[in-house]
């Protein structure tokens, strides 16, 4: 692990918001562990391991039901640990694999069976080297055959470069973190604005209201977050997915308690249906192909 890499909260909370059943927490990771998964030379941190034995466990003492595990950029496009934990929780998760360009649909095919449901592309510079955009198409081509979606990772700044770029994907298209607005600009600055603009013109692009604890400025309890994920919630129903982003990777100012930032739920969406839509409804139609 890295020296400056910060572990997981050992202890988290146990909240005192209650999930619907069903819940998915639909953004966390697996790391390792490394002696079994080991991480890819080519990545740009160490973290401390978490294995699936960790997060499921976590989920267990959440109240969620369901998990939704994203392959991180420290295990490159080798997706073994991701599978492991698919493999495990059977019928309790599904995944979003990094792949290369040049897989083979037979290998794509075997992370179907795996639970994987969706690719992600990721465009933050801290974190990955720079693929073509080329390289991204040739996989959205293939991943489409199977019905799976994209699951992408940018910076505020980045969006309105890529716009194009995201609107040839031809596929459901799931936004990490809310695009990473600057939350001191506030919801009404042009970046965010053209965020939300981007969702209204485009029925094919989803979000994920997570990481506050990423984005905030003024620390826990992450106040200064909130107002964005709400807007979405409110304007977005039925495309907003929230995760944990559980071991939180490569936070540098201090660890969240997981079970504090279930319990921001309520405040993101403020009514029982909207916290059925956000963490069973829309989950179990997009990962599992479930409609109630
Ligand atoms: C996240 C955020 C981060 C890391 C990764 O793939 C990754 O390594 O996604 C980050 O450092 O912002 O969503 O887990």
């Amino acid at each position: 692990m890295d020296k400056d890499y910060r572990p997981f909260h050992p202890d988290p909370s146990k909240p005192a918001y209650v999930p619907p059943p069903g819940a998915v927490d639909a953004h966390c990771h697996v790391f390792g562990p490394a002696s079994l998964f080991p991480y890819a030379v080519t990545r740009k941190y160490t973290p401390c391991d978490a294995p699936k034995e960790k997060l499921f466990a976590l989920r267990d003492h959440l109240g969620f039901s369901r998990n939704i595990i994203v392959q991180a950029s420290c295990h490159g496009t080798n997706n073994d640990a991701l599978v492991d934990a698919l493999v495990a929780a059977g019928d309790l998760a599904r995944g979003v694999a990094v792949v290369d360009p040049e897989i083979s649909m037979e290998e794509l095919e075997i992370l179907h069976r795996a639970g994987v449901r969706a690719v992600r592309f990721n465009f933050v510079k801290r974190l990955v080297d720079t693929t073509p955009r080329a390289a991204f198409l040739k996989v959205a081509e293939k991943i489409s055959r199977l019905d799976w979606h994209i699951v992408v990772y940018f910076e505020a700044p980045d969006l309105e470069d890529l716009i194009p770029f995201l609107q040839q994907l031809p596929t459901i298209v799931v936004v990490d973190h809310m695009g990473r607005p600057d939350v001191e600009k506030g919801v009404k600055h042009q970046d965010f604005q053209r965020f939300v603009q981007f969702m209204q013109d485009n029925e094919n692009i989803w979000t994920k209201v997570s990481c506050p604890e990423r984005l905030s400025i003024q620390g826990p309890p992450y106040g200064d977050v909130l107002p964005f994920s709400r807007m979405l919630v409110k304007s977005f129903p039925n495309r907003v997915l929230w995760g944990t982003d559980w071991p939180h990777p490569n936070m540098k100012s201090h660890m969240p308690d997981d079970g504090h930032l279930v319990d921001l739920i309520e405040k993101i969406a403020p009514s029982k249906k909207l916290q059925r839509a956000l963490l069973v409804e829309n989950p179990m139609w997009l990962y599992w192909g479930q409609t109630s």
